[in-house]
């Protein structure tokens, strides 16, 4: 666990599981985060995936990590940068790659696309494409969970830019006030587009900032797969304690340009290859072939898996048909209006 400049509130032992068998998992989980967002790339440069797209490249272990800490009873609510939340949440990567293709088979009909992902069986519940809009979304779902007796956890993902939405500070200071069963994950990337955080914020300590609503609060390296899923248990194990809401500041990067039409000019190239030298994919990979955990041999195998898994997905999506014009205004209106047609 590295805590750089704050650790706000103690924090008991490591809940980590230890065993190799897990870390290779946490391994697989990234990489397959990855190499689907690779192909992803392709797919948009041959104009098989269209709209606005986020990447999530060098933020992996945040998603995988947190992951950990969550049952499939619990909530997550993402962001338009979600594709690693919902891969890690077990949205299959078939319902997933369809909905980037706009088909009908996609996890919302291939109404939503890459930045509304959603997937209500799982609790999935976005792909928000507003920045901060999935916060009250949550605060909402945890304060069902708490007036119905549900010990439940949701967990909401959201970025350094959301932090300074209103949306944010409505969100946390009632979670506190009302001790809603709620875990917070700032994905600090240093970013929001292309407007950096001392440009937006008089203090850059998030994890401080967030303590002053009377939550638990720390800073997590979040290059690192396993202090996050230290910090992710500790937080969702209080949160289930009755502990009230958790804030988890993520310290991540993200490798790409913000989005596919960012030409990403705001950023030094010596930045971002500073944060590449602590690849959380690559950097984990390292370390289990040096614990000899994992193997040359092993990781090809691991490599061939993954690109068949998504080599299906992308063949499924291909030929998926696409929503017939008649219904595409099925599920875009309430049903209130619906009912009126
Ligand atoms: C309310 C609102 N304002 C502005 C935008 C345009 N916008 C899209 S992404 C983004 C940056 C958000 O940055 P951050 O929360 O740090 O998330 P990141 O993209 O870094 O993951 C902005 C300003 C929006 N989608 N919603
Ligand atoms: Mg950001």
């Amino acid at each position: 666990m590295s805590s750089t400049r704050t650790a706000h509130t103690p924090r008991p032992g490591s809940r980590v599981r230890r065993d190799a068998a897990h870390r290779l998992a946490l391994l697989e989980s990234m990489l397959r985060v990855r190499r689907f967002e690779e192909r992803c790339v392709e797919l948009y440069s041959a104009a098989r995936i269209r709209g606005f797209m986020h990447l999530y490249i060098g933020e992996e272990a945040v998603a995988v990590g947190v992951n950990e800490a969550l049952t499939g009873d619990d909530a997550v609510v993402s962001t338009y940068r979600e594709h690693g939340h919902a891969l890690a949440r077990g949205v299959p990567a078939e319902a997933i790659m369809a909905e980037m293709f706009g088909k009908v088979t996609g996890c919302s009909r291939g109404r939503g696309g890459s930045m509304h992902l959603f997937d209500a069986g799982r609790r999935f519940y976005g792909g928000n494409a507003i920045v901060g809009g999935g916060l009250p979304l949550a605060a909402g779902l945890a304060l069902a969970d708490h007036m119905t007796g549900r010990n439940r956890v949701t967990c909401c993902f959201f970025g350094d830019g959301a932090f300074a939405e209103g949306e944010f500070h409505e969100t946390a200071n009632l979670a506190a006030l009302w001790r809603l069963p709620l875990l917070l994950v700032c994905e600090n990337n240093l970013y929001a587009m292309g407007t950096a955080l001392e440009r937006h914020q008089a203090q850059t300590d998030l994890a401080l900032r967030a303590a002053g609503y009377g939550m638990v609060s720390w800073a997590v390296d979040g290059m690192d797969v396993l202090a996050v899923e230290d910090a992710a248990r500790r937080a969702a194990e209080g949160v289930r304690a009755g502990a009230g809401p958790h804030f988890l500041e993520m310290r991540t990067y993200r490798f790409r340009a913000h989005s596919m039409y960012d030409a990403d000019r705001y950023r030094d190239k010596a930045e971002i290859e500073h944060w590449k030298e602590r690849d959380p994919v690559e950097g984990f990979a390292r370390r289990l072939l040096e614990a000899k955990e994992l193997t040359g041999k092993a990781r090809d195998a691991l490599e061939d898996r993954l690109a068949a898994g998504i080599d299906r997905a992308v063949e499924a999506a291909e030929q998926a048909p696409e929503e017939p014009v008649e219904t595409l205004l099925e599920y875009v209106t309430s049903p209130v209006e619906a009912n009126r047609s």
